[in-house]
């Protein structure tokens, strides 16, 4: 996966430039808030799903430049995510990609503020793309708003599921929208801008959407099975806020089974693509082997 990591690595550091870019720097008023801003955002997360954008973008055929900005827009939108999914309404972390969370370095009321003004900032990064015609900026800033309603919709069903024995469609349900809708835009978003066909379009969305489930299935898996010095973040919290997870359905050999399975199906609908889609089955294999 020599590819996929050179890959990983280029497309990681131009969005950091372009997230660099921007994003107001920490002199910039109120100090305070892009301080906490940059704190969350420049703190080493993977960068998987602009790489998502750039991957599914490249595959069909788009420009560099026009995926940069509704990639980093995408990162913003999910940094925000979590800056507020640690807070202590919510997940109550103190650890997030291996630093102190937002709230526990500034304070509550300040990480609340640096989640609400990344949310504009993605969608003004978008509405601002000189590379990209009117009417695709439409459609993408009304598919990443549909998305992150989709993501919001998730999380409170997750905190309702919270200390019940949920069906495992619930559980399902849950992730499509909480994890799922984002890594879903994602790759939409890559193929709107290289405006692939629409069948072309349908097979990326079954593809993003196995990716998705995967996703939070191998998430699953490594908050059981990783340390949290690996992970960045608190290991083992699903069990002790009591979560229904895969593994509490399948055990652990079930879920990597479910887990395989998901890979085939997100291999399948790759392969009704006639393009070189190599690096987007690569990218499945990362997910399905992360360590972290
Ligand atoms: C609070 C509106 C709101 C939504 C929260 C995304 C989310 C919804 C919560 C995060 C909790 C969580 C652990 C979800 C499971 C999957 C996930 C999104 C993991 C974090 O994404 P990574 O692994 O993180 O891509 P990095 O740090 O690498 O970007």
């Amino acid at each position: 996966m020599k590819e996929l990591k050179e890959f990983f690595e280029d497309s990681g550091r131009i969005v950091d430039e372009t997230l660099d870019k921007l994003i107001p720097s920490d002199n910039f008023e109120p100090k305070r808030l892009y301080e906490a801003v940059r704190w969350s955002v420049f703190a080493g997360g993977k960068r998987f799903r602009p790489a998502l954008v750039l991957a599914v973008g490249k595959t069909f055929g788009a420009d560099e430049a026009k995926l940069l900005r509704t990639a980093s827009a995408i990162e913003m939108i999910h940094t925000y995510s979590l800056i507020h999914d640690d807070l202590p309404a919510m997940d109550n972390d103190d650890l997030r990609r291996g630093r102190a969370t937002c709230h526990v370095k500034f304070d509550e009321a300040t990480a609340i503020l640096a989640g609400d003004v990344l949310q504009s900032m993605a969608f003004r990064t978008i509405a601002e793309d000189e590379n990209l015609g009117a009417e695709i900026k439409v459609k993408l800033t009304a598919e990443l708003a549909d998305s992150a309603a989709k993501m919001v919709d998730g999380q409170q069903l997750d905190l309702d599921g919270e200390g019940k024995r949920i069906s495992i469609e619930n559980l399902e349900k849950i992730h499509r929208n909480k994890t799922g809708a984002i890594i879903c835009i994602s790759a939409r978003s890559g193929a709107i801008i290289a405006d692939a066909s629409e069948n072309e379009l349908d097979a990326i969305t079954k593809y993003a959407s196995s990716l998705g489930l995967l996703f939070q299935i191998t998430d699953d898996l490594l908050d059981i099975t990783q340390t949290t010095e690996v992970l960045g973040k608190t290991a083992g919290k699903d069990l002790t806020s009591k979560k229904s997870t895969y593994p509490s359905f399948y055990g652990i050999e079930g879920t990597r089974k479910l887990a395989e399975k998901v890979r085939l199906e997100a291999i399948n609908s790759l392969n009704k693509i006639e393009k070189d889609t190599r690096i987007l089955k690569d990218l499945v294999d990362f997910i399905l082997e992360r360590k972290k």
